[in-house]
């Protein structure tokens, strides 16, 4: 599959050969660039940073690092190749030849599945905005920006499916994108999450631990799905996807591995006394982002979710990986799911397709516990009793079965919302973090004193790198 490097908007979808596609996508073009200067990050759209840009869909086509300045980033449309005679994944129709058009039948379905993870991107654009004003080194801010421009990318490549298989709909939908703004209380973003404020890199980093990785298994759903261009637009997604998660995981690491290093140093293990962000103030931050996270798999019975299985537009982690399921219809069998009942809790039993949300969930789950296991093998390698945990699937949920009641992280139920808050950041946790994070550090080689120096290598280099030409 050829890639088009040369072309107004780079692509692998051969839009040379459709002018009436081009042109419709080139006029949407100048609305998104305005948006990125008014929306993307700021005080920093002169800057030349170093960034890797996808320039091909194979391995080495997605690692292609330079300087770019930030408006001047070629975002593109990339779809992973086409697999011959692919079959649908899930459903009723299983085993047929996948869709490359829409089917009638599914149209409304499909639209608004690709709206609601295309509005996701420009809102984690819009929510991480001001961050740069606190980044802890210029390797943090070039990560950063790494994610900004990808999740722009990633707009792009929902607004193509739009603009591509859904005409005049398709063209309203994508100006929509671009009109809702996060956190405005008139023309808020779909998904609860993505109106939350990230106004601290302690938000950032739990947002591409926690939210991200919502991401990776919602696109990776979508990577199953029967229509064709949308799962091959996910696939290429995903490979962008761990980036981003490895951005949120290890920027906690560093977080709790220079915690460790300060509480050792304070007769009472007293990181915030040390100058640090203490575990509890981290644990406040893990269960609001979690929570929210969790959120965003919907309830774990819906029958919307039944419906995209059934038509195979939605499968399960990972459907079609050979060896993982038997059975790609799910007519029999049920998951259990628990709510809260009169005398404590209940487990339900709902029909598989109903419970796909909740698979997908609890799957989510079990890589989220490795993350903490992560951060808490940095605890245990420096002596420390203290762990961080995820909380409860119960805890602090706005939709679901335990929406409207209160619970403990640790599952037991609150007497009070008032208990409940207290486990979540507070606006003195706010308040610490922004006077702790009051302004970035931008010098080469130089890191932030609440975080330990990255491990992690960017394109061969590590904190002494010009990650960033400033203007
Ligand atoms: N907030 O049957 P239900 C990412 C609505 S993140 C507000 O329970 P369903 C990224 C729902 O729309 C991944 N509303 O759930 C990460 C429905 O409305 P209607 C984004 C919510 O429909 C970081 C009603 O409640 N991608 O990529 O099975 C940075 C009942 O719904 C919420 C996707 O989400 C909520 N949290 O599933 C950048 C994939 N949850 O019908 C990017 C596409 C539910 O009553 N979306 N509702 O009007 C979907 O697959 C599904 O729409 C959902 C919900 C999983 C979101």
């Amino acid at each position: 599959m050829s890639v088009d490097l040369d072309a107004r908007i780079p692509n692998n979808v051969d839009l040379a050969g459709d002018a009436r596609l081009r042109r419709a996508l080139e006029s949407w073009q100048p609305a998104f660039l305005r948006w990125w200067e008014e929306r993307g990050p700021e005080g920093l759209q002169r800057d030349e940073i170093y960034l890797r840009t996808a320039v091909g869909v194979d391995r080495r086509g997605w690692a292609h690092y330079d300087y770019v300045r930030m408006p001047e980033y070629r975002w593109g449309i990339f779809l992973a190749p086409a697999e011959a005679d692919r079959p649908i994944a899930c459903g009723d129709a299983a085993g047929r030849p996948a869709w490359q058009q829409v089917p009638g039948e599914h149209r409304a379905a499909l639209r608004r599945l690709i709206v609601t993870q295309g509005d996701t991107e420009p809102a984690s654009v819009e929510q991480q905005r001001k961050l740069g004003a606190r980044a802890p080194s210029l390797y943090d801010l070039r990560n950063l920006l790494q994610v900004n421009v990808e999740e722009a990318r990633h707009l792009w490549a929902m607004v193509y499916l739009l603009f591509s298989h859904f005409g005049r709909d398709g063209r309203e939908e994508a100006e929509s994108l671009l009109a809702r703004e996060s956190g405005e209380p008139d023309h808020p973003r779909i998904l609860g999450a993505f109106n939350r404020p990230i106004a601290t890199w302690l938000d950032f980093f739990c947002f591409a631990t926690f939210t991200d990785r919502d991401g990776k298994y919602q696109l990776a759903s979508l990577a199953e799905s029967g229509f064709d261009p949308l799962a091959r637009t996910c696939r290429f997604m995903l490979t962008e996807e761990a980036h981003h998660l490895s951005v949120g995981e290890g920027g906690i690491r560093r977080i709790v591995a220079r915690t460790a290093e300060l509480m050792k140093r304070d007769p009472n293990e007293d990181a915030r006394a040390q100058g640090g962000i203490d575990l509890a103030l981290l644990q406040r931050f893990v269960n609001h982002w979690y929570s929210e996270s969790l959120d965003l798999f919907g309830s774990p019975d819906s029958s919307n979710a039944a419906s995209y299985f059934a038509a195979g537009l939605k499968g399960r982690y990972q459907e079609s990986k050979p060896g993982t399921y038997d059975d790609h219809e799910l007519l029999d069998g049920v998951y259990l799911v628990e709510g809260p009942a009169a005398a404590g809790i209940e487990r339900r039993e709902v029909p598989l397709r109903r419970a796909t949300n909740a698979l997908l969930q609890d799957a989510y789950t079990r890589e989220c516990e490795k993350s903490l296991a992560h951060w808490n093998q940095v605890l245990a390698a420096a002596g420390l009793s203290q762990r961080l945990s995820l909380p409860s699937p119960r805890f602090n949920r706005k939709i679901g079965p335990f929406a409207g009641s209160a619970w403990r992280p640790d599952g037991s139920p609150a007497a009070s919302a008032a208990e409940l808050a207290a486990q979540l950041p507070t606006a003195a946790d706010f308040a610490w973090l922004e006077a702790l994070q009051d302004r970035p550090v931008l010098a080469r080689g130089q890191c932030a004193s609440w975080i330990a120096a990255p491990t992690h290598r960017i394109d061969g280099q590590l904190l002494d790198f010009e990650y960033v030409r400033r203007a």
